[in-house]
């Protein structure tokens, strides 16, 4: 570890700082301007899905307000914005007829982001399938690696002239797990057997899609995934093969295939009977070039051997260690330690943290101060992306080529299932009023933009 008070933290010149969103969490009005509903808005409005039954409805009115965002984001000294299109309001049965007015909202968001000189990235998949695409199987139907590439192929060609770094998909990990295994994420199926599928057919779309981007896209792509380093709880032989199975299964599951050509082989062993044969042809589609890594980092697992569904692993919670109002500890190293595994693993690949941040319990905005501001004090969460910043500047020193460093999230917003209970946003929603008031996350994290990491 370097010394936190005396190193030089100054990062690479070029080095992008920004903040990150996606659509179904912040924009609200779902069908308007002729969209159509996505599996979210389905799952929402199905009543037990989500905490409190809330849905994206509303949200955070980002639909409405997207240019008082974008003057928010100028405010803040953001560099980039990472945000994700909701494929229904482009195609809203899934594929053939475009929605241009849904083309042009977030053609607009982007002209805007431009004008203000802040860098898109742009993630076409956030979790939001249309729904019409979901009665046709959604991921489970092999031919969702044809839809998707259609899909970014109508994005590419509207936007690759002012977009220059695209996501295929935002963590196909969490996709599968929550969505078509335990079902606590749309479209709510539990199923050991749908689970490699979806997961297999979701790469092929990735494939498929950065095909298709080599066909018309002149620019960076690459994929998001996120990763939790995996450590055992104790130095027996159980704990030990409990890690390879967890570490396979979260973090090699996807990487290995678009990066390497191949499954990691504890995958055999953790789905049984439910892991199917993949033909070749598969593998040659899923891998291609990408011009970059995105990694999400929030925690790590301390990991041990356990009678648990399907992986018989365990997670030991650390008495003495701290922990978010998620529920996640607050583990910096693991960073380091992830971007570093990276490298070592699959080469020297560029990568951008894509995530990284934490809900805490934030107390109310305060009246305005003196100078007129309002404040939410948050030292919490500033002190998580201090340490977490510091561990990206290690990972750095240690060889890995890392790009940029997008914040989760530029708002609080909408936390899938558990609705607006977790407040993840350096600028605080007052959701009665949609008054944005930056917290001294924010305010400090301006500090640390504009002076390239070196005010941490
Ligand atoms: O809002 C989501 C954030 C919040 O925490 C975002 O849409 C996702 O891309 C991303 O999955 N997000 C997220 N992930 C943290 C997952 C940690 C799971 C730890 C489970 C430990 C028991």
């Amino acid at each position: 570890m370097t010394d936190r008070t005396t190193a030089d933290r100054t990062f690479p010149q070029g080095f992008l700082w920004g903040a990150a969103t996606a659509a179904h969490q912040i924009e609200g009005s779902p069908m308007a301007d002729g969209a159509g509903p996505s599996i979210w808005t389905r799952f929402a409005h199905t009543p037990g899905m989500t905490l409190n039954g809330d849905t994206g409805d509303v949200a955070c009115d980002h639909y409405r307000r997207w240019k008082e965002d974008v003057r928010l984001m100028k405010e803040l000294g953001l560099q980039a914005y990472r945000f994700s299109v909701s494929w229904s309001r482009i195609l809203p049965e899934g594929t053939g007829r475009v929605n241009q007015a849904g083309l042009d909202f977030y053609s607009r968001l982007v002209d805007e982001l431009l004008a203000n000189g802040i860098e898109p990235l742009l993630t076409l998949y956030h979790w939001d399938m249309p729904a019409a695409l979901d009665d046709r199987g959604g991921w489970l139907n092999r031919d969702c690696a044809d839809w998707f590439a259609e899909y970014g192929q109508v994005m590419y060609r509207a936007l690759d002239g002012r977009v220059k770094k695209w996501v295929t998909l935002n963590e196909p990990w969490v996709i599968t797990d929550g969505g078509y295994l335990h079902g606590a994420l749309a479209p709510g199926h539990r199923s050991r057997f749908e689970a490699p599928i979806a997961s297999h057919n979701l790469m092929r779309a990735h494939g498929a899609a950065v095909q298709a981007y080599r066909a018309e896209g002149k620019h960076e792509i690459g994929l998001v995934v996120n990763i939790e380093p995996k450590y055992a709880a104790t130095d027996s032989a159980q704990d030990a093969a409990a890690v390879k199975r967890a570490h396979a299964y979260m973090n090699e599951q996807y990487l290995d295939p678009a990066l390497l050509g191949s499954y990691p082989p504890e995958l055999r062993e953790i789905f049984g009977e439910a892991w199917p044969e993949w033909p070749q042809a598969d593998f040659d589609l899923i891998k291609q070039k990408l011009d970059f890594i995105g990694v999400n980092y929030y925690t790590r697992s301390v990991t041990k051997d356990a009678v648990s569904y399907p992986l018989n692993t365990g997670v030991v919670r650390q008495p003495s260690g701290t922990y978010t109002e998620t529920g996640w500890e607050v583990f910096p190293q693991g960073l380091t330690d992830t971007l570093t595994w990276v490298k070592d693993r699959y080469g020297d690949i560029p990568m951008y943290i894509t995530e990284n941040g934490a809900a805490f319990f934030d107390p109310p905005v305060a009246e305005p101060d003196v100078s007129g501001a309002r404040r939410v004090r948050d030292p919490l969460r500033m002190d998580y992306l201090q340490k977490h910043i510091s561990a990206i500047h290690d990972a750095i020193q240690a060889g890995c080529d890392i790009r940029g460093y997008m914040v989760w999230s530029l708002l609080d917003n909408l936390e899938w299932s558990l609705g607006y209970s977790k407040r993840f946003g350096v600028v605080h929603v007052n959701y009665a009023t949609q008054d944005r008031t930056p917290k001294d996350s924010a305010r400090w994290y301006t500090k640390v933009i504009a002076s390239n990491g070196k005010h941490l």
